[in-house]
């Protein structure tokens, strides 16, 4: 069959719109409609090269919501008409890592993911002959895509797609990160270095479990009134201190509790481990650093108590915990709707790159 996507033919040029083959599904692959998808600083993130994995003509895009219109031989979980929502992260409940129950990076179809390959080995988008890659498993930047019933989480269907796409990365990634990875118990004093499409879901998912202080570090000031609306309690903005550390070692009476870095800059992630609280303080790594970036820090740091660690996806295991997080926004427990600030056409596209890079944008929906 015959699809609309957009196709980023090489690192830092524009999106272009085409009309692609799309093979059908092969065994436990499904073939899904997508209605909408989110634009990710992850996409950007490829698409400018930085990304080591970046593979190019591909389709990017992994922050969508859509229906499913055909099933391959041997899908059982799934059947034509299901809502769902495709999952980087999938769930295959059956590969070492999901068995151990001690962390929800599955494995079972990594390798070739990372290759902007299906399953099994093939590409299922083409054009006049030429192989097209897939991205993250998921291509969201495709009306119509092929992924793996694993990596396909089924949701309530009356879910605006428009708005629960963004589950599929920046909500879960950021809500997850406090209550999956973290475990941020209520009364403690979180920060949460920038305020963007995942950080603001930081500051949500803080809120909800009751945390004390919330501390938001982001350059742009026009970032502190949404995140206010979000349940952030004291701002900072580093062009203002001379020592950001110091500024929130001292506002958190030592340093805090749990710190979260959501920008992918390496000097900021130094920055959330040392404003931790001797003995105790937690970082969590959600940004995605730039191809050949290190992180660095005293080990002094460590010895003392503080813990770094790093989140994907924000710890969640995408089938079981996403269609919980959909219920979470169907029941109004969370907002979604307000971070979404500009809704696209698909042959807009690059403007949503555009706004996200001017810093104008939370997040940028495409509609199909
Ligand atoms: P975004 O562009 O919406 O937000 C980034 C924010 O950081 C902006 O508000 C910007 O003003 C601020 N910022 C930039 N440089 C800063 C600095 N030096 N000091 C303070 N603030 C600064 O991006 P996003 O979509 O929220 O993504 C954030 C990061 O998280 C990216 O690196 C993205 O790739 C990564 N990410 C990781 C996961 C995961 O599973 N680990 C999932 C999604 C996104
Ligand atoms: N390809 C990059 C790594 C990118 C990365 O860390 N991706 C996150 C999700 S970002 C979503 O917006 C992730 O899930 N990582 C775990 C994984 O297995 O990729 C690189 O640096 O090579
Ligand atoms: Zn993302």
């Amino acid at each position: 069959m015959k699809t609309r996507a957009a196709v980023a033919w090489q690192a830092g040029q524009p999106l272009t719109i085409e009309e692609l083959e799309l093979e059908g599904p092969r065994a436990g692959e499904v073939l899904v409609e997508v209605k909408a998808t989110g634009i990710c600083h992850t996409d950007y993130y490829t698409l400018s090269g930085a990304d080591p994995e970046g593979l190019f003509p591909a389709v990017l895009g992994h922050e969508g919501a859509g229906i499913v219109q055909e099933v391959g031989a041997g899908v059982t979980s799934l059947q034509p008409g299901d809502h769902v929502i495709p999952l980087y992260t999938p769930e295959c409940r059956q590969c070492k890592f999901c068995l151990s129950r001690k962390t929800n990076l599955c494995q079972r179809i990594r390798g070739t993911q990372g290759q902007g390959l299906m399953p099994d080995g093939s590409t299922r988008f083409s054009l006049a002959g030429k192989p097209i890659l897939h991205y993250m498993g998921t291509s969201t930047f495709s009306n119509y895509i092929v992924a793996p019933e694993i990596a396909l989480a089924k949701i309530r269907s009356d879910a605006p797609f428009d708005k629960v796409c963004y589950i599929g990365c920046g909500v879960t990634t950021g809500i997850g990160a406090v209550i999956f990875t973290a475990e941020v118990e209520p009364g403690a004093n979180v920060v949460v270095f920038g305020l963007g499409g995942i950080g603001l879901n930081v500051i949500q998912g803080a809120r909800m479990v009751g945390a004390g202080r919330i501390i938001g570090v982001d350059l742009n000031p026009a970032r502190e009134a949404m995140a206010r609306k979000f349940g952030m309690t004291h701002f900072l903005n580093p062009k203002e201190h001379a020592d950001i550390v110091d500024a929130i070692v001292q506002l958190t009476d030592g340093g805090a509790d749990y710190s979260f870095e959501c920008i992918g800059n390496t000097t900021t992630m130094r920055q959330a481990l040392e404003c931790c609280h001797k003995g105790w303080g937690q970082s969590v790594i959600i940004g995605v650093a730039d191809a050949g970036k290190e992180i660095a820090t005293r080990p002094f740091q460590l010895v003392t108590g503080r813990v770094w660690k790093g989140s994907a996806f924000g710890g969640a295991r995408g089938r079981t915990d996403v269609p919980k997080i959909v219920d979470w926004y169907m029941e109004g427990r969370i907002n979604i709707d307000d971070l979404i600030t500009h809704t696209l056409k698909l042959e807009d596209i690059n403007r949503g790159f555009e706004l996200m890079k001017a810093g104008e944008s939370i997040r940028s929906v495409v509609v199909y």
